[in-house]
């Protein structure tokens, strides 16, 4: 809706005008981006209030890096680009982390930061808060654009979403100084100048010659393994990729927010066997799934001594040979590529060796069955794996909640452990490992998908976002927050030989974090036992009520670092 306003100077009639509040309102709904993270002040306030009267949903956090994460997995979840609105220079940088994050993620983003006064900014002269935010957004982002004059408004945000969500997706900066929201125009020329995207990200269709060539190498193998990472999940043609996965007859391993593609208990899932698949496969086919560090580069010991070939599924040409070389690349979008791959299958197709079959499974049996009894175990105070258990129950019985995880033994044993049984139903710390995604991304998906969220959290990883419980309780939203409050980063039992402070890693000992969440009217818990964090969370997702379990664990049970305790570097000289 444009504003009515009316230039009473006007020689005939009154001319309808608008402005740039109103259009970049207007580019946003008329591109279906309904939904903005962000926190108020000069010179976006008025912009927030006058999208809430227009009808968009304004959630507004307690601080942008959360707000930019809450926007960042709107992105992965929808395929649209998720909107932060943030204030000049410390608001911007604030939210710049996210913008940074949902690029390395690959995640659809736009940032759209006001700023100040382009005249006094460019000159040096002191402006408030005056920072050159769109130079210092563009190494961090797919693309940057500053907007001068409200008529761009709508080319800006065409822009802006292409770039978000077209190839590889990413994190898009969209600079609006103070001036532009004021300027006035002709209400049917703002109109006009308004753009709707068609087709934000065209389909990439694979080069048949480069289908043919995958499928050889895959049917040339002798031990195949295929590998799902979150570009995977982000496609949405999940049951392509299950018929193609399934035909195959591979085992298949999923990467973290690849979980649930296909059901982690799959016959094919080779989620508990992954150092054996890894070491022993012949040929290895990556969709949507980057051969980074999680995966070690592809190579080393991870990787054992067998030559290996790999197949890569990927929008991004460059990522071809990145670490090592690629056999058989495969450009395109994943959904038109997966199609591609099924048709060119045909009718039949053989399965693999039974002996590589047979022995994946009779190693995640074993591992599974190794795990089992401590998943059951009661123990108070907990460990991780009592814990893990009651939580694993609790989504099998509720497959259809939305999983969030950080921390570091709670991430890395919750993923582990939480088998997952829909697709994008996992989400957590992505490519960094980064702390502080909790609870914007718990906050976001809740509101995008309207389902119930279960939020698993580290007692150092909660810290990084945890005044958000404030925004969950004043939204009202169906989030159950599980801290695994082990008093520290790691463990909780560090000292500091030399002297009074506490060692770097330990935290208050005992706190209650429950009564963060009974600060703002919502449901605080403390649990000592597996039996109690049950009963707990059952409740909580039951009611649908913000909900906040503190869930106490052995301050020894953790390892340093996780499961990643290896990327430390070592001092020789560390005294014992
Ligand atoms: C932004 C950011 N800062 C710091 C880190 C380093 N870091 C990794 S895990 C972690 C916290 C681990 O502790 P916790 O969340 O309590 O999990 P626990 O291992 O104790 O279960 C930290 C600070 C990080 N990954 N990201
Ligand atoms: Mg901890």
């Amino acid at each position: 809706m444009l504003n009515t306003a009316t230039k009473t100077e006007a020689a005939d009639a009154p001319q309808e005008l608008t402005d740039g509040f109103h259009l970049v309102i207007d580019a946003l709904k008329l591109n279906g981006l309904n939904t903005v993270y962000g926190v108020p002040g000069i010179p976006i306030t008025d912009l927030g209030r006058m999208m809430q009267a227009e009808g968009l949903r304004v959630l507004s956090f307690r601080h942008e890096q959360n707000a930019g994460y809450a926007a960042a997995i709107a992105g992965f979840l929808t395929k649209k680009p998720g909107i932060c609105l943030t204030v000049s220079a410390p608001g911007f940088l604030n939210g710049l982390t996210a913008l940074a994050h949902a690029t390395t993620n690959c995640f659809p983003m736009i940032l759209v930061s006001g700023s100040s006064e382009r005249e006094i900014v460019d000159l040096q002269q002191g402006d408030y808060e005056e920072m050159d935010q769109l130079a210092v957004a563009k190494p961090l982002c797919k693309a940057a654009f500053r907007v001068l004059h409200a008529a761009d408004i709508g080319i800006a945000f065409a822009r802006a979403i292409r770039a978000a969500v077209s190839g590889r997706p990413g994190g898009v900066y969209l600079d609006l100084p103070a001036k532009l929201f004021g300027q006035v125009m002709n209400a049917d020329a703002g109109q006009k100048s308004l753009v709707k995207v068609t087709d934000p990200a065209p389909a990439q269709i694979p080069a048949p010659s480069a289908v043919k060539r995958a499928l050889d190498v895959l049917k040339s193998a002798k031990r195949p393994l295929i590998i799902l990472g979150k570009g995977a999940a982000y496609a949405q043609a999940d049951d392509a990729i299950k018929s193609f996965v399934e035909k195959s007859g591979a085992p298949f391993l999923p990467m973290s927010m690849a979980k649930g593609l296909l059901p982690d208990l799959h016959p094919q899932c080779a989620g508990a066997a992954r150092s054996t698949v890894l070491k022993d496969a012949d040929v290895v086919m990556l969709i949507g799934a980057r051969l980074n560090w999680l995966l070690s580069h592809g190579k080393g010991k991870t990787w054992g001594e067998a030559p290996k070939k790999f197949i890569q599924v990927d929008i991004e040409p460059k990522e071809m040979d990145s670490n090592v070389e690629i056999a058989a690349p495969l450009v395109g979008d994943i959904g038109s590529c997966v199609a591609a791959l099924l048709d060119a299958m045909g009718g039949s197709w053989p399965a693999p060796p039974a002996d590589w079959l047979n022995s994946v499974k009779a190693k995640r049996d074993d591992n599974v069955a190794k795990m089992a009894p401590r998943l059951m175990n009661n123990n108070s105070p907990m460990d991780y794996h009592g814990a893990l258990g009651v939580l694993r129950t609790i989504i099998k019985e509720r497959p259809d909640a939305i999983l969030v995880n950080e921390g570091a033994n709670t991430l890395d044993l919750a993923r582990g452990v939480i088998d997952m049984h829909q697709p994008r139903k996992r989400l957590d710390v992505g490519t960094w490992g980064v702390m502080g995604i909790g609870m914007g991304t718990a906050i976001a998906a809740a509101v995008e998908t309207g389902k119930p969220v279960l939020c698993v959290e580290g007692d150092s990883a909660f810290g990084f976002s945890g005044m958000e419980v404030e925004t969950i309780c004043r939204y009202d939203l169906p989030i159950c927050i599980v801290i695994f409050n082990n008093n520290g980063i790691y463990r909780g039992t560090d000292v500091n030989s030399a002297g009074s402070d506490p060692a770097p890693t330990v935290f208050v000992k005992g706190s209650r974090y429950d009564k963060m969440m009974e600060a703002f009217g919502g449901v605080g818990v403390n649990a000592t036992s597996p039996d109690e964090l049950k009963r707990a969370v059952n409740a909580a997702m039951d009611s649908g009520k913000p909900t906040l379990i503190n869930a106490v664990i052995d301050p020894a049970a953790g390892s340093e670092s996780g499961r990643i305790g290896n990327l430390n570097p070592q001092s020789v000289l560390k005294k014992k």
